[in-house]
């Protein structure tokens, strides 16, 4: 495998000679073809300098050089693009260059893909990993409310380390799916969304437990706005997500309003409640079917007459589930607690919220189904 370690520098000149020659240690234990791409913010230090004498004597190293120092997501992406088009990688690690991760450690990560896993976290916060011990204490409680945050927010419960710069993907069928010039951001937290991608796009993950050591020389690049910019970016990543449900509830609602009008447009006109009810209910259903496929999921909206019908049906089919367990569910409560206000509706608006539940996971999962990249 043909693996690319990329490598962002902004003044790295102490660290960057000894990191490149502890990679060449690697290298040589390495059964692996493993290059290494840095891309150096146009470090006023000479980091760049550095970096080009090395190249005289390892020609698996290679330099990216930008026009001046534009965040880590920036450099991360620029890194990403070169080692999938012009590198050939079949896995991309990301790694910093001032010796917090271990050299010794990148053997291991490669390890996990053999095994079969997409995406390799180096993980602070899981059981056999830490962080610096004198790091201050906000930079502590920062680190890890943050990624317990992160995790409920986003939903992710294997994952204890969003924000680790250290990790091996895999490039076919994951990082090359990635619509990289859409990262949110050219700051520290694309790795929140970088995570989040992979992960939606059906990644097997690994968290292995790292040491994240002090940094061994240099100045930090941390900027004060980070755990900020992570916040938004995880908010934001929540509401993009959660679009389709809002959608799917507020059709829910127009559902209901066709239903209601409706039935009782036809009691009065018919007289027979019965049909009224029948119609209202199948205009309804069709309705939300439609406006389901139209909006809600309409980024997997389906077409075609046959198709049309084939989910139609299931969708048909599927809905009136809820809604006989619903009414079963009333019968049961009624029958043990006794037929009053509060305990027929308690058992009512329990039905509701399965049947929500219900639906959207038939609809999200099943009929209006993500696709995934090959
Ligand atoms: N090209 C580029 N590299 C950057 C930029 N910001 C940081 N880096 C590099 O990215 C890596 C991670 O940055 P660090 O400053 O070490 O961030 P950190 O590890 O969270 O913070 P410390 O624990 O204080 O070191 C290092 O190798 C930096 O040199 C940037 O804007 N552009
Ligand atoms: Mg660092």
């Amino acid at each position: 495998m043909r693996i690319v370690i990329v490598v962002p520098t902004y003044n790295e000149a102490k660290n960057i000679g000894p990191y490149i020659e502890a990679l060449r240690t690697q290298r040589a234990g390495s059964s692996h073809d493993i290059q290494v791409l840095i891309v150096d913010g146009n470090s006023p230090d000479g980091t760049s300098q550095i970096v080009k004498s090395k190249q005289s004597t390892a020609d698996w190293i290679h330099l990216l050089v930008e026009e001046k120092k534009n965040g880590l997501g920036a450099a991360y992406i620029l890194g990403f693009k070169h080692a999938m088009r012009e590198l050939n990688a079949d896995v991309i690690m990301e790694m910093d260059a001032d010796f917090q991760h271990d050299p010794n450690d990148i053997s291991r990560f490669i390890s996990e893909i053999e095994h079969g896993y997409d995406y390799v976290i180096g993980s602070r916060f899981a059981k056999g990993g830490s962080i610096p011990r004198d790091w201050e204490f906000y930079r502590k409680v920062l680190s890890i409310g943050g990624n317990i945050f992160t995790k409920i927010v986003l939903g992710i419960p294997q994952v204890n380390d969003f924000t680790t710069g250290f990790k091996a993907s895999r490039v076919k069928g994951f990082v090359d799916s990635l619509d990289l010039d859409s990262i949110m951001t050219k700051g520290f937290a694309y790795k929140i969304d970088l995570l989040f991608r992979m992960n939606k796009l059906g990644a097997k993950i690994k968290e292995l437990p790292i040491h994240f050591h002090v940094r061994s020389e240099g100045e930090s690049k941390m900027e004060r706005n980070n755990p900020l910019e992570s916040l938004k970016v995880v908010i934001a990543l929540k509401i993009a997500d959660s679009k389709s449900l809002l959608r799917f509830l507020s059709v829910g609602l127009v559902g209901l309003f066709t239903d209601t009008t409706l039935f009782n447009i036809l009691r009065i006109f018919t007289g027979n409640s019965e049909l009224g009810a029948l119609l209202s209910g199948l205009v309804a259903i069709g309705v939300t079917y439609y406006l389901n496929n139209f909006w809600s999921f309409g980024d997997r909206k389906i077409s075609g007459l046959q198709k049309t019908v084939q989910s139609f049906v299931v969708y048909y089919i599927s809905s009136l589930i809820p809604i006989i367990v619903r009414a079963k569910i009333i019968s049961w409560s009624v029958q043990y607690f006794g037929d009053s206000f509060l305990v027929s509706n308690s058992a009512f608006f329990t039905g509701v919220i399965l049947g929500l539940i219900w639906n959207f996971t038939i609809y999200s999962k099943v009929i209006w189904r993500e696709k995934r990249n090959a």
